[in-house]
């Protein structure tokens, strides 16, 4: 019988036959049927084509019909070629961070649930397993926040606890440090507490031009945070922004207060955390800090973390990144991407998986802020948002979540090429399983080679219109052989170890 421009015994479609291997062009759709078998076939020159409904008869040597004379459409372009290389090691990751302020805030006006429910998101689907605790300056005084400092008595050596304040500290530790460690603890990971010093403005009393001074308030702090949680920051981030801040612009300062804190913590029984500078508000202004501190060898061995700040925009950031990059490896510090400060009024201005790529990539970052932990309503720079009451991924979390759901602290970054359209970062996790994370300009396949056999899980989410995120069948590796799969449009797709 006629059916779609082809001859078929009867009862046998060629639109349910199987297509032909090796990507051959989908079944042209049938024409309008003819009835009855072709009437031309006993004739010698020529042979019946269904046009229309209606047969008529075209040259036999054609051997044709007229449906299957179309031009069929061209072949799908072959798999871009991904080849990992586990040999090449670059960075180790840290982890993924998320800042507190106004999780706080958020975290008053919503239920027990919904603020449970924003947390396990943050933990168990964006694995954020750092945040940064800011304390203000203004926490030595008696308003307990601000800037405005009070000095607790003239003697930098003898704290007098009367003269802190300890009520903001305390509510954010209460209300999102406890119940995230505990979250993170439970995935048998550890939480990593990022202090991050605040002082925005000037008083008649500074730490910085004191070291002793800024030491001691250290030592307050973690003597408060031991005696009352049984816990201490795992890193102090010296200054946030000291490009601009009066006094914190001299790096000399920060290299002089980290070198007073580090014996003074010592002498109080505390470990040595791992000092995070220079985070200055541009990656532009953080080489020159860097470079400054590094001025000072004894204050640059105990910065364990080169932190930047990516704010001011995207002009000539590449190179911005690159060269802190280079003083992290130069150096042997790990370096760390820890604010992006986006633009509440636009939606679209906040931190992106575009950025953490280049961060990852070019900047060899071990840690990436996304921003805010969690929010109520506002999904500009967070990580998790309510909506209509529900708690959910922000937007843009659907998309790092490709990066940071299955790469855990102390994975390496490895060596993985592909080409400009599919942009690959690869990860060796600790306990030996691999992620491969490309970021791809349009749709396509990609054929990953250099995976160790095993079952893998495959995952996208496409950056157009509501970020789709798709879970694909898992694939088996078998030794040797390459993994292949697709996205369907532009966004991220990962690849990663059962
Ligand atoms: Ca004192």
């Amino acid at each position: 019988m006629c059916s779609n421009g082809t001859w078929n015994p009867p009862g046998v479609s060629s639109t349910t036959s199987a297509p032909a291997p090796g990507g051959a062009p989908a079944p042209i759709p049938a024409k309008a049927g003819c009835t009855g078998t072709d009437p031309y076939a006993r004739l010698p020159n020529v042979i019946g084509s269904c046009v229309s409904g209606s047969w008529i008869p075209v040259p036999r040597e054609a051997g044709v019909s007229s449906a299957s004379a179309s031009i069929p459409p061209p072949l799908p372009p072959p798999p871009v070629g991904i080849t990992m290389n586990p040999a090449v090691k670059f960075q180790t990751i840290n982890g993924w961070e998320a800042s507190l302020p106004s999780s706080l805030t958020s975290a008053s006006a919503m239920t027990e649930a919904q603020w449970s429910s924003l947390l396990d998101l943050a933990v168990n689907e964006m694995g954020v397993n750092r945040l940064r605790l800011d304390v203000a300056s203004g926490t030595e005084g008696p308003n307990g926040t601000g800037y405005a400092i009070v000095n607790d008595n003239a003697d930098p050596n003898v704290i007098d606890p009367a003269g802190f304040n300890w009520t903001t500290l305390d509510q954010r530790i209460d209300r999102v440090i406890l119940p995230w460690r505990q979250r993170v603890l439970a995935r048998q990971e550890t939480p990593y507490i990022n202090l991050q010093y605040v002082d925005k403005a000037n008083s008649s009393f500074e730490h910085y031009a004191n070291p002793q001074e800024y030491a001691e308030f250290m030592v307050a702090v973690f003597q408060h945070l031991r005696t009352k949680y049984g816990f201490v920051p795992d890193a102090i981030e010296v200054i946030h922004q000291p490009n601009e801040v009066n006094g914190w612009r001299t790096p000399a300062n920060i290299a002089n207060v980290i070198l007073a804190t580090a014996a003074r913590l010592q002498a109080a029984g505390f470990g040595v955390p791992d000092f995070i500078g220079p985070s200055t508000s541009t990656a532009g202004a953080a080489s020159t800090f860097i470079d400054q501190i590094n001025a000072v060898p004894a204050a640059m061995a105990l910065v364990k973390e080169i932190g930047y700040h990516r704010s001011g925009g995207t002009t000539a950031l590449p190179n911005d990144i690159s060269n802190i990059a280079l003083r992290g490896t130069q150096l042997g510090k790990r370096t760390a991407m820890l604010e992006y400060r986006a633009d509440p009024a636009a939606p679209t201005s906040g931190p992106n998986y575009a950025m953490l790529h280049e961060d990852l990539s070019v900047g060899r970052s071990s840690v990436w802020q996304q921003g805010v932990l969690a929010d109520k309503n506002s999904c500009v720079g967070q990580w998790t948002r309510l909506n209509n009451g529900a708690a959910e991924l922000c937007p843009t979390s659907k998309l790092t979540r490709q990066y940071t759901k299955y790469v855990r602290p102390g994975a390496s970054r490895v060596q993985a090429t592909g080409n400009s359209t599919f942009e690959p970062l690869a990860f060796v996790n600790a306990d030996g399983r691999h992620v491969v994370v490309v970021k791809a300009a349009t749709g396509g396949a990609i054929s990953i080679s250099g995976l160790p056999p095993g079952v893998y899980g495959v995952y996208s989410t496409e950056s157009g219109g509501a970020n789709v995120t798709t879970n694909w069948s898992n694939v088996t590796v078998a030794p040797g052989q390459p993994v292949s799969a697709r996205i369907p449009s532009a966004g991220v797709i990962t690849v990663y170890k059962r």
